[in-house]
Formats: structure tokens, C-alpha cells, sequence
């Protein structure tokens, strides 16, 4: 006999086959498919995992690791592995199967994998290696037009052969940079990594990633070769705050090398490669690789046969330059999806805009480079510039960039057809201005690849509103353009920092979009890693550029980002890695205020950012993240099981809305300021006493009218402002402001053909034009948050705050005026839960899906006058649904799992 239902989606670590894991016990996680899509109600009562050290053993149904034996639970995400102790390089395979309600068993799920990384200071046998002056200009190369800008060095190119002695069984190699890194292996390219080992704070821990590049190798004469860039490491990042300093050489001043690959062969003997003085270096075509200048590409100077075992000798090969590991330094494992080209982008159109001078429109507002090809003769220089918007004279608008050039230039060799891509720069764009270019260009001389941290797409939202449609397309694109290793604010000006500030309001929308669990696992590190010694979470992350400890709403990331985490995964492992740190700085904040004001520590203080004339007073703001991070560490605690902690955070919170109400709010609801944030936050974060808040709610509805129905938020109340207004009864304004197409809404960026998110309201309006240059990205997610309304609340796709993770499911809809359909769908932890609605007339359907092993609670907006079908039958009658109780204008349901299709006949 066999169960109904299946796993499926066997994954490590919210990886699937991941290798290169330093989590000492890492956790499993499937997902339940059930055999049939009719079936309702599945339910996993038990499982049992094996955990083989060979995929031989595992088809013998061996758990020479760990055999759990059968563990009566419904858990199926976050398993801890609970085996023998494993080692570095160690290969797990591992499957499960799980029984039923009627505690039939399932097969075994196929097998899945992973392998763990090196565990340990030691296993790194290996040296920094890099060229001893990596500097040394290319003279006859002029960099004109982009005029002088400090810092840029040419790339380190380093090369080493090995001779294997016999065929190879197995090899790894592991590999970092300070900097970032392409390797080859015999001429090819080893994985499909961009930028690793990503961005970190190299002072304090540096990633490595870990490739299986058995097929490249052979008996005999290898070729193991590199290329370097300058990356995060000391390349151009961030600002250059009023001319004054550098924005460049953060960490380090040249980039560095680390390698090491482990072969073992047939006969079970084994060797280990690393990079050490044995290797040589040269500099070869690119000039400069950098992130926010561009790349300069001499074809005339490739090093012909670089990454061959055997190659042409040029006395330009020298031996490296090698340095010792410093054992204060943390080499781990990169816990996230590489950063990769996910897209590529053909041009929609070509215009010359002045003789020889092309700009193409990529029809989309894009991050990542273009891929040139390209014939002429040798010493013929193209260039390409990079720009999001035009001119009105067509030409490109770069006026915004501030000091990025976000310029690639092409030096052709001569021979036949070249193609050219850069290494180790991006730029954020949708106009790409082509000159220089040999003959006439067409429309196949550009792709554009967008590149972007590989975070697998979970959600999509579709309605009936066109307007609407483009909106939840735009955040996505902000989104993939602005994941990259770290959450940036924007991609295409000198700065493309971890903003908390921008992080803490879109991560809950993050998490809808894309699978973002290992992302923010490895960004939550780099929070900590910035948190200073008394405490202050910074304001980017990793932090540079600007060393202040975090404002109100920036700082408060690094408790809301794993919180938000926590709901959206069911992760506790995150809050319990960094609840020390949150502590810390709730300690630090309220040190500096013990009246539990906010007045203190605000540091850079930006207030509700870039709202539109509306100053929320920034003491007030600030004592509501206060009290919010109090209310969320009482909920943390509770998550843990610190109880006592618990408490104290709930007294705290409770104490803080206090001396808010006290200090900010008058007897009929007022609040200070009186702007649509000072009444979100203080809603939102539960601040006020209960009968308060309905006169709160309708004062901020009034603030809406007032602006003749539209928002005037910035970055911190606008994530929060349709659920707010949702939350208190109306709804009908929320659906108002996402209808809007007049200043300010998100509509009017669109109505003027934006394809992502802008950082201002105001980016470009149709009485002033562009907005201030020195501030003006076309690319920003913050003002994109309200995803998580259309979500959460449109859609009606929630977990249960009570059981975060998507085990028991809220389905909540709201079939807002002027949509006549929705249709959305998520990948949760557990698997995809589908929610869509239609009207027709007076009937409402509901069609929903959750997946095996979960339940939901469905509230369908009805009275209890209503007539409530489900499929073909009465809801009383409808197999899998049991009536929970009734609302105001809801009726609750309980589902198991299935598909439900519900119609709500208005009496
Ligand atoms: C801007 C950034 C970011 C914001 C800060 C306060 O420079 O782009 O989005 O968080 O300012």
C-alpha cells in the first residue's frame, strides 16, 4: 500500500543538491504532492530520512549517516539533521518517505544530495596570490571621454598547469577572491557564477564557492587559470560624498586569489591543488574592469592561449605575488544562489541620434551589460554608454548617474567577427548609446543580459487592471535588478549600497516575488557583521561608505528582516543565529532613551524619506520603530521559547506605545504631525490604546481626502499604508490610491512608461521634468512594498501569524472595487497555494489551491444569508470544508488540502 501523496522538492538548506554547506547540522525540507489533484485532506503524520554517505548505500534504503527511524510529526521544512558528525567535503545522499492519515507509508522519495564544504581554518591549504603591480597603465590607451577617474587597475590574469597522473574520479574546487573572480579549467569557463564570492565584509569574512569540475579535467597536462576584478574589494562603490575621499578601495588595495582543488582518481589516491608561488601572473585585455565605471577591453592585448595547458610564450607571464591567510578572517561557505544571468533582452529599437551615434531601447529597464559583436579593423574603438532614460532630444539622460560612467568600450583586434562581453561590471539601464561603431549597426549587434542574485521566482499576481499588472512587473524588475549579493538601494548610480532602510520595508514583498530565504540568511550576516561595538545596526550593510550607526527605520532592519523571515519560512534557525544582536541593539537604543522616545541615537535621521510634502516629525517615526522592535523581540522570544525575555519585551512595547500616546496623540485620535504616515506607523505598530484607533484610522482616511485621494508617503509608511487602511475597515481607499494614475501615485510613474519602480514619486513629472540629478534613480524598490498588499490582502495569500511558514494558511481575499478578477500564486515552503476570485454579477467565485499537508482557513467575504456552493455542492455538504464561524461580512471555513472552487450568491 502507498500513500497518496509523494515528496517532492527535496532541498538542503533552501538549496537543492547544494554543495559547499558549513552548517554543521543543516536542514532538510520537501514538499507533498498529491498523487491525484482531486484528492483533499492529505495530511503527513509521520516521516523517515536516510542519510547515506553513497548513493549506492541510499538505493539499498541504508542510512549509514542517520536513519531517523519513523518520527511521528507533520513537519516537513526545516528538519534539523540529527546524524553521525560530518566532515569537510563529506557527500550526504538522502531520501524520504512519509505516512498518512491512515498511516499508510509512501515510497521513498528519488534520492537528492548535498555535500558539505571545508569546515575549518585548516583545510585551506592554499595562499592569496596576485600580480605584484596590477596597476600599470596601458599608456597608449586613452580613457576619454570618461576623463580621470582614480582607482581603476587593469586585471590580474594567473595561470598554472598540473600534470595528472592518472583519470580523475572526483574533483572539487573551491575558490575565492578578495575581489571577484572568473576561473577556467583547460580552456573553459568553471560554472556560471558572476561577481562570486559576492560581497561581504572582507575584514571580517570572505565567501568561497565550491564547483565539481570532474569533467573537466584529464589525464595529463591541465590548465587551471584565473581572471580577476576589483569588485567590492577595491573597486569603485557607493558615494563620493562631496568630492571629499574615495569611493573605491574599501578593503584592500589590489585583488587577491584564493584556490584549491581536490582530485581524487580511480585508484582512491588523492591530491590537492592550491594556488601558491608556483602559479604566474600577467595583465592581459581589460584595462579596467570596475562596477560603476565600466569596462575597457583592448582585444589586441589577449594573452593567447591563457587558460590552455599548453600556451604561446610571452615574456609578459610573471611569477605572483603570495600572501598568508590571516586566521582572523572567516572563509565560509556562500549560503545564497550565485549571482547569474537569468534573461537575456533583444533591442526593440535603434535610432541615430547624431551621425554615429545609436541609441537602442531595450524596452525594459534592465541591470546586467550587453553582449557587442562586432567586425572591423584592429585599433577601431566602440563604445557604449548606459542611461535608464532619454533626453528629450533622444540622446541618453546620464546626468543621474552621478560619477558612474557605466561605460564599456571595445577594442577590436581585427579578426573576422568579435564578440565582446565585460567581466566584472554591471550597469542599471534600459538605453544603451552605441558609438564608434563600424559600419551600420542593426538591431542583432546588442543583447542584453540581465543578471541578477539567482533567487527562483515564487510568486505571480495578475488582475483585470492593465495599470496594475505593469505595477507588480515593475516591482519584480526592481527587485532582480537590485538583488545583487546584497539588497541595494539602485543599480546604476555610484552607490548600489545595502540600504536597511529600503530592505526592512520591500523584504516582505521580496518574499512573495522570489524565494529570498537564503538570500537575506547570508545578508542577515552582513548586518551583524556591521553592528557596532555598542550595539548600532548600521544603515548599509555591508557597511561602507557611510559609517554612522542606523537612523529610526533603517537600524530596525536587522530585527524586522529575520522576523519578516520567520513568517515567511517558518526559520527559526535565523532568529535564534542573530538574537544576541538583536538584543543588543534594542539594549542600545533604549540606553540612549530612557524615557522611550526616540530623541537619542537617530544618527543620519532621514524621516519618512522622499515623502511628498509631508514631514512626519522624526522623533515621533522613530519611537514607533522603537516600540515596533519591542513588539517584534517579545514575539521572537516567544518564537524561541525565551519566555521570560518574552515578557519583558511585551512590558517594554507596552510601555513604549505609552509614552507615545502620552506624548504624540490628543483624546480624539489626533497624532502630531498629523501627516498618512504618523497615523500608519502608530496603526501598524499597534502604538495606541484600542479605542483610539478607529478615530486614528479615520483621521488618516481624512489626511487621504485632503490630498484629494492619494497618498504622500516616502519609503517608510508606504509599505505599510494599504494594509493599515485595509486592516481598518477601508479598503475602498487602499484600491482608490492603487487606481490612481494622477501625482502622486504609483499609477502616474506608469502612465508615463515606467518598467520599474522609481526612487521618487516626483522622478519625473510632466510640469518639472527630472527630478534633481544628484538624487534620481529609476530603479528603487522601497516605493514597490505595496506588493505585499496586493498579495497578502488583494489576493488574500497569508500564513498564519500564530504558525508562521505557510502550514496553516490565511486566505483572506478582498474583491476590491473597479477589479472584476484576480488570479495570483505562491510557492510557499510547503508548496504552490493558488488564490484567485472573480465577480460576475452578483456572484463571487473563489477558486483556491494549498498543498498537500497543509490547511487554510478560508474567509470568503459573505453574509450568512449568503448561498455558499463549493464546486457543484452546498458548502455544508462540500467534502474537506468545515465552517469555523462567522464575521462581519465574512464566513470562515476550514480546508484541508486540495483545490476548492467556491461561489458566493448574494441573497
Ligand atoms: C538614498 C538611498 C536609499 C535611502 C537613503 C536614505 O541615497 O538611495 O534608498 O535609503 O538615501
Amino acid at each position: 500500500m502507498t500513500t497518496n501523496m509523494i515528496p517532492v522538492r527535496l532541498r538542503c538548506e533552501y538549496l537543492d543538491n547544494p554543495s559547499g554547506i558549513d552548517a554543521p547540522q543543516p536542514r532538510l525540507n520537501w514538499q507533498l504532492e498529491a498523487v491525484s489533484p482531486t484528492q483533499r485532506s492529505l495530511k503527513q503524520t509521520a516521516y523517515q530520512i536516510l542519510v547515506s554517505s553513497s548513493e549506492a548505500g541510499l538505493e539499498e534504503k541504508q542510512g549509514d549517516l542517520w536513519d531517523s527511524g519513523k518520527v511521528l510529526s507533520n513537519q516537513s521544512s526545516h528538519i534539523v539533521y540529527a546524524g553521525s558528525a560530518l566532515t569537510s567535503g563529506q557527500q550526504c545522499w538522502w531520501r524520504v518517505r512519509v505516512w498518512d492519515a491512515q498511516d499508510e507509508v509512501s515510497d521513498f522519495s528519488p534520492s537528492a544530495s548535498w555535500e558539505m564544504g571545508l569546515l575549518t581554518g585548516a583545510d585551506w591549504q592554499g595562499k592569496w596570490i596576485g600580480l605584484q603591480a596590477s596597476k600599470p597603465a596601458y599608456d597608449a590607451i586613452d580613457v576619454e571621454p570618461m576623463g580621470k577617474l582614480p582607482g581603476l587597475q587593469a586585471s590580474p590574469y594567473l595561470r598554472t598547469t598540473t600534470n595528472l597522473p592518472q583519470a580523475v574520479r572526483k574533483a572539487r574546487l573551491y575558490v575565492t577572491a578578495k575581489g571577484v573572480y572568473e576561473v577556467h579549467i583547460n580552456g573553459q569557463r568553471v560554472g556560471d557564477a558572476y561577481f562570486a564570492p559576492g560581497w561581504t565584509d572582507y575584514h571580517q569574512r570572505i565567501q568561497y564557492q565550491t564547483y565539481d569540475v570532474t569533467a573537466q579535467l584529464q589525464q595529463g597536462e591541465n590548465s587551471i587559470a584565473a581572471i580577476l576584478g576589483t569588485g567590492w574589494y577595491c573597486g569603485h562603490v557607493g558615494f563620493w560624498i562631496d568630492g571629499q575621499g574615495n569611493n573605491y578601495q574599501h578593503y584592500g588595495t589590489d585583488p587577491r586569489l584564493l584556490l584549491q582543488l581536490h582530485i581524487e582518481y580511480n585508484d582512491g589516491s588523492s591530491q590537492t591543488i592550491v594556488s601558491d608561488d608556483s602559479w604566474q601572473g600577467a595583465l592581459g585585455p581589460i584595462v579596467f574592469s570596475d562596477f560603476l565605471a565600466g569596462e575597457t577591453y583592448d582585444a589586441r592585448h589577449e594573452l593567447d592561449g591563457w587558460d590552455l595547458p599548453t600556451r604561446a610564450t610571452t615574456d609578459r607571464w610573471q611569477p605572483v605575488l603570495v600572501e598568508e591567510l590571516n586566521p582572523g578572517i572567516r572563509i565560509v561557505a556562500e549560503p545564497d544562489q550565485p549571482i547569474r544571468v537569468t534573461q537575456t533582452l533583444t533591442p526593440q529599437t535603434i535610432t541615430e541620434v547624431s551621425p554615429g551615434i545609436f541609441v537602442y531601447d531595450m524596452g525594459q529597464n534592465m541591470v546586467g551589460w550587453v553582449r557587442l559583436q562586432v567586425e572591423g579593423s584592429a585599433g577601431t574603438r566602440v563604445q557604449l554608454r548606459f542611461a535608464e532614460m532619454l533626453n528629450p532630444d533622444g540622446s541618453i539622460y546620464t546626468t543621474n548617474l552621478r560619477s558612474a560612467r557605466q561605460t564599456d568600450s571595445y577594442i577590436l583586434k581585427g579578426q573576422g567577427q568579435e564578440v565582446f562581453e565585460p567581466h566584472f561590471t554591471f550597469h542599471g539601464f534600459r538605453y544603451v548609446e552605441l558609438s564608434g561603431y563600424p559600419g551600420q549597426p542593426t538591431l542583432e549587434a546588442l543583447t542584453g543580459l540581465v543578471t541578477h542574485s539567482d533567487t527562483p521566482p515564487t510568486g505571480s499576481f495578475e488582475c483585470s487592471n492593465l495599470m496594475v499588472n505593469q505595477l507588480q512587473k515593475n516591482i519584480v524588475w526592481g527587485q532582480r535588478g537590485n538583488f545583487i549579493s546584497v539588497p541595494t538601494d539602485c543599480p546604476q548610480r555610484d552607490e548600489r549600497l545595502g540600504w536597511m532602510g529600503d530592505a526592512q520595508i520591500f523584504v516582505h514583498t521580496a518574499c512573495y516575488n522570489m524565494d529570498v530565504a537564503a538570500f537575506f540568511t547570508k545578508w542577515m550576516r552582513d548586518v551583524v557583521d556591521a553592528q557596532a561595538p555598542d550595539g548600532g545596526f548600521p544603515d548599509v550593510a555591508p557597511r561602507v561608505a557611510l559609517k554612522t550607526n542606523g537612523a529610526p527605520a533603517w537600524g530596525d532592519a536587522g530585527i524586522i528582516v529575520p522576523w519578516t523571515i520567520y513568517q515567511m519560512y517558518g526559520d527559526t534557525r535565523i532568529l535564534e543565529e542573530h538574537y544576541e544582536a538583536m538584543v543588543r541593539w534594542l539594549d542600545y537604543l533604549h540606553a540612549a532613551n530612557p524615557e522611550l522616545l526616540w530623541k537619542n541615537k537617530r544618527n543620519n535621521d532621514y524621516g519618512d524619506w522622499l515623502s511628498i510634502e509631508a514631514d512626519t516629525p522624526k522623533e515621533l517615526l522613530g519611537t514607533a520603530y522603537f516600540g515596533y522592535d519591542a513588539l517584534l523581540m517579545s514575539r521572537i522570544a516567544r518564537a524561541l521559547g525565551r519566555d521570560a525575555d518574552a515578557e519583558k519585551y511585551q512590558r517594554l512595547f507596552t510601555a513604549i506605545g505609552e509614552a507615545f500616546t502620552r506624548a504624540y496623540v490628543d483624546e480624539e485620535g489626533y497624532i502630531s504631525g498629523g501627516t498618512q504616515t504618523c497615523y500608519v506607523v502608530a496603526l501598524q505598530m499597534q502604538l495606541l490604546p484600542e479605542h483610539l484607533r478607529p478615530l486614528a484610522a479615520r483621521h488618516l482616511v481624512k489626511e487621504i481626502e485632503k490630498k484629494n485621494g492619494h497618498l504622500s508617503t516616502g519609503f517608510v509608511g508606504v509599505g505599510y499604508l494599504c494594509p493599515v487602511l485595509t486592516n481598518s475597515g477601508y479598503s475602498e481607499v487602499a484600491f482608490q490610491l492603487l487606481n490612481n494614475e494622477t501625482f502622486p501615485s504609483w499609477g502616474y510613474s506608469i502612465k508615463h512608461g515606467a518598467t520599474t519602480i522609481w526612487e521618487r514619486w516626483d522622478g519625473w513629472t510632466t510640469d518639472k521634468g527630472f527630478q534633481n540629478p544628484a538624487m534620481n534613480s529609476f530603479n528603487h524598490y522601497s516605493l514597490g512594498s505595496v506588493g505585499q498588499w496586493l498579495f497578502q490582502y488583494v489576493a488574500g495569500i497569508n500564513t498564519d501569524p500564530e504558525q508562521p511558514g505557510y502550514q496553516h494558511i490565511q486566505l483572506r481575499p478582498y474583491p476590491g472595487d473597479d477589479l472584476s478578477y484576480v488570479k495570483a500564486e505562491f510557492m510557499s515552503i510547503h508548496g504552490k497555494i493558488a488564490s484567485a476570485w472573480q465577480k460576475d454579477g452578483s456572484t463571487l467565485t473563489f477558486t483556491v489551491t494549498i498543498p498537500a499537508n497543509t490547511t487554510a482557513t478560508i474567509a470568503l467575504p459573505a453574509t450568512n444569508n449568503a448561498q455558499i456552493f463549493e464546486g457543484t455542492v452546498p458548502v455544508a455538504d462540500a467534502d474537506g470544508v468545515a465552517f469555523v464561524q462567522e464575521e462581519e461580512e465574512r464566513m470562515l471555513f476550514k480546508i484541508g488540502s486540495g483545490t476548492y472552487c467556491f461561489r458566493v450568491y448574494a441573497s
